[in-house]
């Protein structure tokens, strides 16, 4: 098939079901239809509105197969940064973005989308993974920071960058435009707002140091719409606790904090049936729960946020559309048996719009 049938076999199901559930005519959907046909004819691609793109970004986010967080995809505020043309702008675009999302704690799921691939043929490219994310340095004493940033963080310094070497320095920004030069821009730490992890009844969790950032936002995907391609599309919500307490800091290939954790708690670790990282990693989770909550930064619990994806769930039927989902993903790290999503079949398949890693 032709570059431009393929985009045309994309475009007209998403203005139809678009138009559909923004409650426009029929006439309106095929005028609409006939001028999209007539763009793809003669330029070989079309734009979207204003309405299109963002009613079609909290489409692909319902249609996120592994998100937990579905409940609230009509609240998305889209930010729509299709004028940017510098890598300076789009630099302020992300500062805004952060500021926004934040909003002092009291998070707002948002997406930002830049220029899709078409224009000019110059794609639009964040190489972070997440805007805001921590380095991590080798060191003569082993790695030093998020071993999920190795590979990112020897970029950053390649590129001019120096960190300070803690083990929790925020990244760089690095944007890049179409072949020109990568640009690195450090984010003002007066957006980054973070929490100092302590436990409600454990003070030496003090001890162990920890922080983590307020706010996750995803920078490495692509956002696909009616067939265009938005390369540049970060978005973020709040964080479930346990992608921090029973990932980040838990995962061995990441902070590696339990055996840490177990110390402080004076557990016995030569058993494996003592089931110390079992309690460890309760207690972590508690500390991250309760002093984001406590600092005044949103953040769910994997109970609660199953509980809203049960409510999304029913929604989703009332309304007359099947539920897609990734169970792999889906359930919690932490006791995923004690949720519903645990002892249910989703079906995986992918619908559109839609977000993918940024080579699918
Ligand atoms: C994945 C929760 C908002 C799109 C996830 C995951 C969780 C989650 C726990 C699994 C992450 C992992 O295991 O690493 C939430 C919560 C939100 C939220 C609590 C609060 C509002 C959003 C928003 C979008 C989104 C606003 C897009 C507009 C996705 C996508 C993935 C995902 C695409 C899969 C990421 C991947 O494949 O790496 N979400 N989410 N989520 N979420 Fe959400
Ligand atoms: N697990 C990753 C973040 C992935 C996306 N999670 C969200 N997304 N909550 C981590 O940094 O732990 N979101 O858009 O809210």
């Amino acid at each position: 098939m032709k570059v431009q049938d393929q985009l045309l076999v994309k475009a007209i199901p998403f203005i139809q079901e678009c138009y559909s559930e923004l409650g426009k005519s029929e006439a309106e959907t095929n005028s609409r239809l006939a001028e999209i046909t007539q763009a793809i004819q003669h330029k070989g691609c079309y734009e979207h509105t204003t309405e299109e793109l963002e009613h079609g970004a909290k489409m692909a986010w319902r249609n996120s197969n592994r998100c937990i967080g579905r409940l609230f995809w009509e609240t998305l505020r889209v930010h729509d940064a299709r004028h940017v043309v510098t890598e300076e702008q789009m630099a302020e675009a992300l500062f805004k973005h952060i500021e926004v999302a934040t909003n002092g704690g009291k998070i707002r799921p948002v997406t930002t989308i830049f220029p899709p691939v078409h224009d000019k043929g110059e794609a639009f490219q964040i190489w972070n993974e997440q805007l805001i994310r921590y380095a991590c340095y080798e060191t003569e004493e082993g790695l030093v920071g998020d071993p999920a940033s190795l590979h990112f963080t020897k970029q950053c310094l390649a590129l001019g960058w120096q960190g300070a070497g803690t083990r929790f320095d925020v990244l760089p920004l690095v944007v890049q435009i179409g072949e020109r030069a990568p640009r690195l821009f450090e984010i003002p730490s007066s957006l980054v707002l973070e929490v100092r992890i302590s436990h409600p009844e454990i003070e030496a969790f003090e001890q162990l140091k920890l922080q983590w950032y307020a706010v996750p936002i995803v920078s490495n995907m692509r956002l696909e719409i009616g067939g265009i391609s938005y390369t540049a599309a970060p978005f973020n919500g709040w964080y479930m606790g346990t992608e921090i307490g029973a990932r980040n800091f838990a995962d061995e290939a990441r902070y590696n904090l339990l055996p840490h954790v177990a110390a402080i708690m004076g557990l016995d670790t030569r058993r494996d049936a003592s089931l110390w990282k079992d309690r460890a990693l309760v207690e972590l989770n508690i500390a991250v729960l309760h002093s984001y909550q406590q600092q005044g930064v949103a953040i769910v619990d994997h109970h609660t946020a199953a509980r809203q994806f049960q409510r999304f769930e029913d929604n989703e039927q009332k309304t007359g559309r099947d539920v897609t989902g990734d169970w792999s993903w889906l359930i919690s790290p932490l006791s995923p048996a004690t949720t519903h999503v645990f002892h249910q079949h989703y079906n995986n398949e992918v619908k559109l719009p839609n977000f993918f890693y940024r080579n699918e």
